[in-house]
């Protein structure tokens, strides 16, 4: 049977609408869910360890009736080596090449943020000191999403920053334990793993228990619950964003292998049904290739009923005028991903102000973003490209202003202070700066 995904076509005079409408989305907030995370929050908050403990053995189902306490939770170090030391030697050596390309590229991030300082003429001082937080958590999912790669994109940037203590929830539903991931924690820098998770993780993190420090700021995906949680609990601690699912917009000229095409659109589909694929192209001809090669490859895929339902109920094979329309359009959607597969994609990058990351010409497979080229993996989806920034060195540090003002200067700048604070009716402000007056 073959995929009935839209196709649209950017002369018809109905496009934009039909543009909207494919992009539409919203993450449903479930008001059972609000409840539900609301009130798991709240017990942790109040009675810590014992809280996490009873949602834990009940919602993870851990075998023999539980855990009996918070410490059956905590994986050493000696277990996280073991990990490393069990997985097949390829898988190892794969995770270690990736961690060292992303380590690489996220020490680059570092030199280029920098604090600065300058002295006026008067010999006041003026800066910006840029100092990394002290205890991030990461939440790693422990359901079908349970990606090592995730837990070195999250954890890596955090400790190029110089985050002291970075700590690690996953649950493990059964309590099985998934090895890659601990194996991943091992590599990444991760200083301790806590295996639980939801809610009731989220909020051990955030409020602190008896035997978990509250942590600065929480980063990492989850699920609804998670999501809830970790809105709920910002402000308190840090976030970093609420993830949507997997997006890939790819622009072609109409020249690549319409199969490369093809796969790398289900690539970012067999994330998620909700995933969101979308062809720009000026050749409908090329269009039509590239929808022979997905129905072609389709039935070969594992997870061939996630990529038919994302492509059919999300997915778009669009017809536009010329390139350059397709990256006005590129940059209207502000994807998670883009893919530029074209004869000199430099000349078309130019053109992009919106997008989470950029892979540029026929060999950049999003897939090697994903995994191994360096850049972070954790990217603004649902068209937050059009405000916010790949996840980074940056995302684990602040920054404080640095001021010290000359004799000289308290001259100048008291003067200019006490006449905007009489003008707030602020006289201890005014008096304040006078003071320093000779
Ligand atoms: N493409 C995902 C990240 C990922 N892919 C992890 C494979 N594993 C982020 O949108
Ligand atoms: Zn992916």
């Amino acid at each position: 049977m073959s995929i009935q995904i839209s196709k649209l076509d950017s002369s018809q005079v109905d496009f934009k609408k039909s543009l909207d409408a494919l992009l539409a989305f919203e993450a449903s907030t479930d008001e059972a869910i609000e409840r539900a995370v609301a009130g798991i929050l709240a017990d942790v908050k109040a009675r810590g360890d014992a809280a996490v403990l009873e949602y834990t053995n009940r919602f993870d189902r851990i075998p023999d009736g539980g855990a009996a306490s918070m410490a059956a939770f905590d994986i050493g170090t000696a277990e996280l080596q073991a990990a490393l030391a069990a997985i097949p030697a390829a898988q190892r050596s794969a995770l270690e090449t990736a961690a060292q390309r992303i380590r690489a590229f996220h020490e680059r991030q570092k030199q280029e943020l920098q604090g600065f300082r300058y002295t006026e003429a008067d010999g006041t001082v003026l800066g910006q000191v840029i100092t990394p937080l002290d205890r991030v958590g990461i939440y790693v999912p422990g359901g079908k999403a349970a990606y090592p790669s995730s837990v070195l994109m999250n954890a890596i940037p955090a400790h190029v920053a110089g985050v002291q203590e970075i700590i690690m929830v996953v649950p493990t539903p059964d309590g099985v334990k998934n090895q890659m991931v601990l194996a991943a924690a091992a590599i990444a820098g991760v200083t301790r793993v806590i295996t639980i998770g939801g809610a009731q993780a989220v909020g051990a993190l955030a409020y602190g228990t008896e035997t978990i420090t509250p942590v600065d700021k929480i980063v990492g995906p989850g699920n609804a619950y998670v999501a809830a949680a970790k809105r709920r609990v910002f402000g308190i601690v840090g976030i970093d964003m609420i993830a949507g699912p997997s997006e890939i917009l790819i622009i072609c000229d109409g020249t690549t292998d319409p199969d490369w095409v093809a796969m790398d659109l289900f690539s970012q589909a067999e994330h998620d049904e909700l995933a969101q694929s979308i062809l720009l192209c000026p050749d409908a001809d090329y269009i039509a290739k590239v929808e022979a090669s997905i129905n072609k490859l389709l039935p070969a895929m594992p997870r061939a009923d996630v990529i038919r339902t994302s492509l059919t109920d999300r997915g778009a094979l669009i017809k536009v005028a010329d390139m350059a329309e397709a990256c006005a359009i590129a940059n209207a959607i502000a994807a998670e991903h883009l893919e530029i597969s074209a004869e000199d994609p430099q000349r078309w990058a130019d053109q992009i102000r919106h997008a989470g990351a950029m892979f540029l010409g026929r060999y950049s497979s999003e897939s090697l973003g994903d995994y191994c080229c360096g850049p972070n993996h954790v990217l603004p989806t649902s068209r937050t490209a059009r405000f916010s920034s790949p996840l980074g060195v940056y995302d684990f540090q602040k920054r404080s202003s640095l001021i010290h003002v000359s004799e000289v200067g308290a001259q100048a700048l008291g003067k200019v202070a006490a006449e905007l604070a009489y003008g707030e009716g602020l006289q201890a402000h005014a008096r304040s700066a006078e003071l320093r007056l000779k």
